[in-house]
């Protein structure tokens, strides 16, 4: 197991990496280009120079998050080919670097959606959260502006300008796209891939939807074990892996996630561990990593991850905003510390009673 932090760059972070280095245990961090768009090649010269800051503050790059697919990839219109293409050289330009874990996502329009990004909680700290109710009340042409108003002058991932600012023409790409054709999508874009994933050793980690069911009229195919388990096969090669997301798959709560990590044996390439509250079906908040914070067994997530050999790269994931820090919601260095050293705790105690 190792231990990360997401880290989005310089320039785009709050979080340095002389403050991650001073995290016991982690040693690397999970990070990107964030200036690039889906379908851009990314420069040699950029991937090296990223390389070379966070190297030279002692840690290492332990993993892309995300290099994005572009629409025309996952709703398969006229210039996918061409996307592929690209695709497949940013995957070798990072092989080259000696990058080896890729996490991406194949939700359409949307990546991650929240109806709230700081619900306070009852120790004044404030969290990411989700109310079905609302998110049915918002048009999702004017998503753009409930998250903007939201997120307090931050780029979201996933919410960049760019794409919101064509959310009408992005919403009729998929007009045609049902769940079975962007699986056959998905197939796709991963065997056009393979062989690059495979000469530089790279694992591809899917991240789930999140939440894990469709919302605004748009299919979502990564949801829970038997979408999982379909993937897995569809292209059953170890580069075709899987980003166990615990919260992601958590938001629907008739998940077993120690099940979906055993499903997965050997082909999980990346976790994301954290926890949630659930208040209903339709509402939960990010919890503290702490099990008894929140709704989730910590430990029997960990313990399965354990038992079924794990060995890959973890992080801990979004934290809440405490002790007055100003930073991306759900990416602030504080919370997200005292998770990374309490999953430590957790794993180490499972380790040494074997
Ligand atoms: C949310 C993240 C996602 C994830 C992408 C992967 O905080 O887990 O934005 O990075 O879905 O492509």
């Amino acid at each position: 197991m190792n231990m990360s932090l997401r880290w989005y760059g310089p320039g785009y972070d709050t979080v340095t990496l002389e403050q991650i280095r001073q995290i016991p245990g982690v040693k690397g961090v999970i990070t990107t280009l964030y200036g690039t768009r889906p379908g851009e090649v990314w420069e040699r010269e950029e991937i090296r120079s990223l390389k070379k800051t966070v190297e030279e503050a002692g840690l290492s790059i332990l993993g892309i998050e995300s290099v994005n697919v572009h629409d025309d990839i996952k709703t398969g219109a006229g210039d996918r080919d061409r996307y592929i293409e690209n695709y497949i050289k940013t995957l070798e330009r990072l092989g080259e670097e000696d990058i080896h874990m890729v996490c991406y996502n194949f939700m359409p329009v949307f990546d991650w959606t929240r109806s709230e990004l700081a619900r306070k909680r009852a120790d004044g700290s404030t969290v990411l959260a989700y109310n079905q109710d609302i998110i049915d009340q918002i048009d999702p042409e004017h998503m753009r502006e409930s998250i903007e108003a939201m997120s307090a002058g931050y780029v979201m991932p996933g919410w960049e300008p760019e794409r919101m600012g064509r959310l009408a023409e992005l919403f009729a790409m998929y007009r045609e796209v049902d769940e079975e054709k962007l699986f056959s999508n998905l197939v796709y874009f991963l065997e056009a891939i393979g062989p690059v994933c495979e000469k530089y050793d790279i694992r591809m980690g899917i991240h789930p939807d999140d939440p894990a069911w469709p919302i605004f009229g748009l299919p979502r195919i990564i949801t829970d074990k038997a979408h999982i388990e379909k993937l897995l096969r569809a292209v059953d090669r170890p580069y075709n892996g899987l980003t166990l997301c615990t919260g992601s798959l958590g938001s629907n709560q008739k998940n077993d996630i120690p099940g979906i990590i055993e499903a997965a044996k050997g082909r999980i390439a990346f976790a994301h561990v954290r926890n949630l509250k659930y208040n209903s079906e339709r509402d939960f908040e990010e919890a503290a990593h702490l099990s008894s914070d929140g709704s989730m067994d910590m430990y029997r997530i960990m313990k399965t991850l354990y038992d079924t050999g794990f060995e890959g790269v973890i992080r801990p994931d979004h934290g809440r905003a405490i002790w007055g820090e100003e930073a991306m919601p759900g990416y602030g260095l504080y919370d997200r510390a005292l998770g990374a050293m309490y999953l430590q705790g957790l794993w180490e105690a499972i380790r040494k009673n074997g």
